[in-house]
């Protein structure tokens, strides 16, 4: 009889839920078709549900996982699709066991099956909460109520300052530091502060001033337009920390500012087809030049609206000072592009709010998303405006942001 019971299983693959005494009895495991494992129990709310072939490539055992590099061993044949369980067990204290049929057992904790849920509930928690906070797009009306000013020594001496300050960069955009010391070294003091400089063709630091034989155009007194700054780089950097440590007592020298993403927005519902247009054409974005005796020439083709796995925005090239005279797609979609083009460019100044930093200020903001610009300006033999700037990457920030978020939570990381 028993051996007959356990015939049917192997030909059924098993349904086996055999719950131990003393057991977590609420607590139950079973193997649904499709080999999904099914945890259900009154605390749990819907049932938990795990592809087999996961729950066996992720085996938290000594064998299949090495705990300090916290890493899957290096033995791949081990992730079979057909993944079989003999039998599931909810034993010890919220601790789930299960034997395979190669007399493999792996045991996972409720808690750590429970983090890893892939009802769309969970997994939109962990998107928003560990991997990245949405960005909240604005317009030029509602600015004001989205500027967050951050003292500088809070930021450089508290965490709770330094991950305020990093969460709203990620989710509004920009924001500002006031009160930095005259050194030339704030820029790369916060920088380092949140991990390491993004170095590029432009050093580490980069001073936007007015220069004898300028070889790039941020570095004359003429207006900048609306623009993201590097959209030549296939890897362009992640925020722009742009110190004040000289303003223009002429008029000009004001910052002008757009989100990038909100523009994007308005341009997919107002102007799809210039929307379509912009996502799909490819721009050669160009840099050539020098900067302190080094020669370079940057190419990177990508359009002026750039959109992630999920469709979401994630990346927007524009800077007319930087788009080349090659553009590389055929003959007949050139017209088109500067139509739909002059359109976001004209939604964007619509947007486009305008500030003067004063020395001291330090403006930061997401390159990948802000659009931005300066007004023209006069210097003096008495004034010469003078800004020192650093970049610091997406990867760097979020990171810094989860591990300041586990800190401050006591959370586990993992
Ligand atoms: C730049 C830039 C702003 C300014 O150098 O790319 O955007 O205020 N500068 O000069
Ligand atoms: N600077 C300020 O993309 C650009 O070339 C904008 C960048 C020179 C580092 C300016
Ligand atoms: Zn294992
Ligand atoms: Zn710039």
């Amino acid at each position: 009889m028993f051996t007959r019971q356990l015939i049917k299983s192997i030909f059924h693959q098993l349904t086996a839920t055999r719950n131990c005494w003393p057991l977590h009895r609420q607590l139950t495991a079973s193997v649904a078709g499709g080999n999904v494992v099914v945890l259900q129990g009154p605390d749990l709310g819907s049932p938990l549900k795990f592809p087999s072939v996961w729950l066996r490539d992720n085996c938290q055992c000594s064998a299949c996982f090495h705990r300090n590099t916290k890493s899957r061993q290096a033995n791949w044949t081990r992730t079979n699709v057909e993944a079989r369980i003999r039998s599931i067990n909810v034993c010890q204290q919220k601790k789930v066991t299960i034997d395979w049929w190669d007399d493999h057992r792996s045991s996972f904790t409720l808690d750590w099956l429970r983090n890893r849920d892939f009802a769309p509930t969970n997994r939109k928690r962990y998107i928003e909460e560990i991997y990245r906070p949405p960005c909240q797009l604005w317009s030029k009306k509602e600015f004001p109520n989205l500027i967050r000013t951050f003292e500088f020594t809070e930021v450089i001496e508290k965490d709770e300052a330094l991950l305020a300050w990093l969460e709203s960069l990620a989710i509004i955009g920009f924001c500002f530091i006031k009160n930095a010391p005259h050194d030339i070294s704030v820029a790369r003091q916060l920088s380092e502060h949140i991990g390491f400089i993004k170095r590029t063709t432009y050093g580490e630091e980069f001073e936007v001033k007015s220069k004898e034989n300028a070889r790039n155009y941020a570095y004359l007194m003429a207006p900048l337009p609306l623009h993201t700054d590097l959209p030549y780089y296939e890897y362009k950097a992640g925020i722009n920390i742009i110190h004040c440590y000289v303003q223009s007592e002429s008029l000009g020298g004001s910052n002008i500012m757009a989100d990038g993403f909100y523009t994007a927005e308005r341009l997919r519902k107002e102007f799809p087809k210039f929307y379509e247009i912009l996502v799909k054409t490819p721009v050669d974005w160009c840099d050539l030049g020098e900067d302190n005796g080094v020669a370079f020439h940057n190419i990177w083709r990508s359009p002026v609206i750039c959109l992630d796995v999920d469709g979401c925005y994630h990346r927007i090239n524009e800077n007319s000072t930087k788009r080349d005279s090659h553009f590389t797609v055929p003959l007949e979609q050139v017209a088109p592009w500067y139509e739909a083009y002059d359109k976001f460019v004209e939604l964007a100044y619509a947007e486009a709010v305008e500030f003067k930093m004063a020395s001291g200020d330090v403006f930061v903001f997401n390159n990948r998303r802000m659009l931005h610009g300066r007004t023209a300006y006069e210097d003096t033999p008495y004034n010469k405006r003078h800004l020192i700037g650093t970049y610091v990457d997406w990867d760097i920030i979020y990171s810094k942001i989860r591990i300041l978020r586990a800190q401050q939570n006591e959370a586990k990381l993992y």
